[in-house]
């Protein structure tokens, strides 16, 4: 069997690049390099050659096309991260649908469908990443397609109540009954992807496979891990390094103790409500005032979007206010600082820090509250305060577990992980570190695969492997339904010189034909 991997973005390696630690990018390239394969997607390029180049490295072909600034505009900013990121992260006032959009998405799909077709082979195994391809299986079977192809959706998915809000999410969803397996990060996520094949579709469903005309397809959960061993090397090294961010993190913090967030800028993060959380932490506990700093990290991410343009000002302005309120000449409450750091360094920011505070409003997994953990000094670890609405926190319950929507929680949450004797916080890490240890980034991609390669498609019932199932302690680790944005699917106005294009028929427009 060779391995076809397809995401929207695909980054070739140098050719004698070596892996720092782990992550998502280096396990798929390292499942290609075991069974020979190729990677497929979008350069990162936006110009006017379309054209396939092929790059070749070692056993593995990486294949890129560049878009079309149309193609970007529609497919890329519109579609996939102005309407499908925002309701499937529940919140629909953030949603904006344009029929031109779809229309783009479909067609960068179609496009990728027509090129890749063109480099199957018969016994290929093809698994392609995310929300931006959804309806590419339905594409590729419309060619003639018939291998094994497996979908992995890596961020949340909602229930049908909130999805079909948008516009052909009912064709959307349709199209994923073209995948022989597809994966979600949690039982929750499966649970509504099936709910929406049966509500909105009319689909039949045992409860882990699903009938959808003649096609039968697994719907599974595979959180994702991360290469814990790399990481902990990577944290236990940047201590011995002389000239770090960490050490001159010392310098400036001296014996001041350190929280840490690190999130791309986007408002699924929840980092605006972190900042006024770890505010109301700071007025209501006055004597912790000058003994603790919040770093975070946050690079920027999609700044063409408007909100992101927006959670960009706001993240400012709560981090100054914050600052010229609570601050004092010689110490800073909170520094924001958006750009990326080298894993390395993320890793040493990490273990210097006493409390890892990761509150997404909603999140597919969120690999940060992996590593942080996996960085953490095992003789004096420190606390990770986890949102209940991040994929992690089905996994990792002995994490304080807190609601990003309630400040005074978090807040006091953060007090709690400040004040917590060393033997809780050694009982924590351990049962934390168990977890995802044995459920790594190898684990995930080898589990996906089996799953995928195996006659017919088998839906685990097995739920990955979890060492305590108390709830921590004052906390639920069952995701309640979350408080939603009831805001209405908003409508952008059409930029000037770009066309409302005739859009296809609801239903029967991607007929999936074996
Ligand atoms: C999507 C889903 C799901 C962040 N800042 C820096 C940096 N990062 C790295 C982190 C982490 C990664 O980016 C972020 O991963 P997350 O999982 O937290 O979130 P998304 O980017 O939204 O990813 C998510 C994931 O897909 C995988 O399925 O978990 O739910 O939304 O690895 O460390 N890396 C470096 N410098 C930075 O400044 N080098």
């Amino acid at each position: 069997m060779r391995l076809v991997v397809v995401s929207n973005r695909v980054t070739i390696p140098d050719r004698h690049e070596k892996a720092a630690a782990g992550g998502l990018a280096v396990a798929l390239r390292e499942a290609l390099e075991r069974h020979g394969g190729l990677w497929f997607g979008w350069s990162g390029v936006v110009g006017a050659a379309r054209q396939l180049r092929e790059t070749q490295r070692g056993n593995v072909t990486y294949a890129v096309t560049d878009l079309s600034e149309a193609e970007r505009e529609s497919y890329y900013l519109g579609f996939s991260n102005r309407a499908l990121w925002p309701i499937m992260h529940y919140r629909l006032g953030l949603t904006e649908f344009q029929r031109s959009d779809y229309i783009g998405y479909l067609g960068v799909n179609r496009r990728f469908a027509r090129e890749l077709t063109r480099m199957i082979q018969p016994d290929d195994v093809i698994w392609i990443h995310d929300y931006h391809l959804i309806p590419l299986a339905a594409e590729l079977r419309r060619r003639g397609v018939t291998n094994r192809i497996g979908y992995f959706h890596h961020i949340p998915w909602p229930s049908a109540d909130v999805l079909s809000a948008l516009p052909f999410s009912t064709t959307l969803v349709r199209t994923l009954a073209a995948y022989d397996l597809v994966g979600m990060q949690t039982e929750v996520d499966a649970r509504n992807l099936i709910g929406c094949l049966v509500d909105m579709c009319g689909a039949r469903t045992d409860g882990r496979r699903v009938r959808l005309g003649v096609r039968e397809t697994a719907v599974q959960s595979f959180p994702i891990g991360i290469d814990v061993e790399a990481f902990r090397r990577l944290a236990a090294a940047s201590v011995r390094q002389a000239a770090t961010p960490l050490r001159a993190t010392r310098e400036s913090l001296g014996e001041r103790k350190l929280v840490i967030g690190v999130d791309r800028l986007d408002y699924s993060k929840g980092i605006v409500q972190r900042l006024e959380a770890f505010g109301q932490f700071l007025q209501s506990h006055p004597d912790e005032r000058g003994r603790v700093s919040l770093l975070q990290i946050a690079p920027p991410s999609r700044s063409d979007v408007p909100e992101y343009a927006e959670l960009d000002r706001m993240s400012d302005e709560v981090a100054g206010r914050l600052n010229a309120q609570i601050g004092e000449f010689d110490w800073t409450p909170i520094r924001v600082v958006k750009k990326a750091y080298s894993r390395t360094a993320l890793a040493g920011f990490y273990r210097r820090a006493e409390v890892g505070l990761v509150t997404p409003m909603r999140d597919g997994m969120n690999l940060v509250a992996k590593e942080y953990v996996a960085a953490q000094n095992p003789a004096d670890p420190g606390v990770l305060v986890l949102s209940r609405f991040a994929g992690a926190a089905q996994q990792l319950g002995e994490a304080l577990i807190v609601n990003p929507y309630d400040t005074h929680e978090v807040a006091e949450a953060i007090r709690t992980a400040l004040a917590m004797p060393k033997s809780e916080r050694i009982r924590r890490f351990e049962a934390l570190y168990h977890v995802i240890e044995t459920s790594g980034i190898h684990w995930w991609t080898q589990r996906y695969l089996d799953a995928l390669t195996r006659s017919p498609v088998e839906a685990e019932i097995a739920e990955p492997p979890r060492k305590v199932d108390a709830p921590a302690r004052g906390t639920s680790r069952k995701p309640r339904a979350a408080v939603l944005d009831r805001g209405e699917v908003k409508g952008r106005p059409v930029p000037a010189g770009r066309k409302r294009n005739a859009v296809p028929a609801e239903s029967g427009h991607l007929t999936l034909v074996r």
